[in-house]
């Protein structure tokens, strides 16, 4: 694996799995993960970037694993305290979790960027892996539902996915990447980008909603190759397949390969999925075809494996 560089476009828990996997594999500084910040937004004055704190947190092995967000061994005194005080805890911080969002924010207040803030708490936590924020903007992802429009988190966490889903949209003044993504997204010396098993729509989009981002990977002469978040007509993880009913799609790893037209080469499909090989592959992308459920680490390392062999095959 000592020449592979790679590029992953990932959301929180799901994509933060496989990206272990590869972290597990890969030398310093081969991987670099692109990470969705349109769930980020401001809560008890605290900038929050659940994304980027569950890949730190997973990569770091500090990641509390039921939720699969947060830290293991947390206290929670502050969110009790908090609803103690009737203040606003519908957003469980837990305290070791907690100092992670004073010291971010406090950082960008006196003018860091989320990039090197970003890039200085990953040091702490002594990552090898490079996690690049998507933007050093605020890209607010928006869920537009039959029960209003609403931001991320408040759909996600505070209505508990309930609404049903109309549309998704990303808001920005300033839809744009920043230099050090650029620099990646070009490096000469790159084996390919993988797009994690995160949810299309919800957690992939934001990346791709920048202009830049999405133009460079579709022009990129380098292999692409996405995981499917759909098993069986089934979310691997979360809200994806419900989200798909909701939005009037068939939930399946076909509505994943169309979905990601032209912007992929290869997908990596479940073994429940054979009966869709025929029909992706004449959409002009080649399947693989795995065991795609990671239920332990071996399985992400495993599957982080495969992608990088499907990868190689593609370029
Ligand atoms: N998800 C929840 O379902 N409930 C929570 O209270 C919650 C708190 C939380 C705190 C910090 C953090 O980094 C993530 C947290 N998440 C919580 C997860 C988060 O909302 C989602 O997993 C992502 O935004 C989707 O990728």
């Amino acid at each position: 694996m000592s020449e592979n560089n790679l590029i992953a476009i990932s959301g929180g828990i799901g994509g933060a799995k496989l990206c272990y996997g590869l972290d597990q594999i890969l030398q310093p500084g081969q991987l670099r993960v692109i990470a969705n910040t349109g769930d980020d937004f401001l809560y008890l004055g605290f900038y929050i970037s659940p994304d980027i704190d569950t890949l730190i947190y997973t990569l770091a092995e500090v990641n509390n694993k039921e939720t699969g967000w947060g830290r293991e061994d947390e206290t929670w005194k502050t969110h009790n305290v908090l609803g103690e005080l009737g203040a606003d805890n519908w957003f469980k911080l837990g305290d070791k979790d907690l100092a992670l969002h004073l010291h971010r924010s406090k950082a960008l207040r006196n003018g860091e960027t989320l990039t090197s803030i970003t890039q200085d708490i990953a040091e702490r936590f002594k990552l090898k892996t490079v996690i690049l924020p998507m933007s050093d903007h605020i890209i607010q992802t928006v869920v537009d539902t039959d029960e209003g429009s609403m931001p991320f988190q408040e759909y996600f966490v505070k209505e508990s996915t309930n609404p049903k889903v109309r549309e998704i949209s990303f808001e920005s003044k300033h839809p744009e990447t920043t230099k050090e993504v650029l620099e990646a997204i070009n490096d000469p010396g790159l084996t390919g980008f993988l797009i994690a098993p995160s949810n299309p729509y919800l957690s992939v989009d934001p990346i791709l909603s920048i202009d830049k981002i999405k133009q460079t990977i579709m022009q990129s002469k380098k292999p692409r190759v996405a995981v499917s978040p759909i098993i069986g007509g089934n979310s691997v993880k979360g809200p994806t397949a419900k989200i798909m009913e909701e939005m009037g799609l068939e939930v399946s790893v076909m509505t994943i390969a169309n979905h990601y037209e032209n912007l992929i080469d290869g997908l990596i499909i479940d073994n429940a999925d054979e009966e869709y090989i025929q029909a992706i592959e004449s959409s002009g992308i080649k399947v693989k075809v795995s065991n795609i459920l990671m239920h332990d680490n071996d399985d992400k390392t495993r599957l982080a494996e495969e992608a990088i062999e499907f990868l190689n095959e593609l370029s």
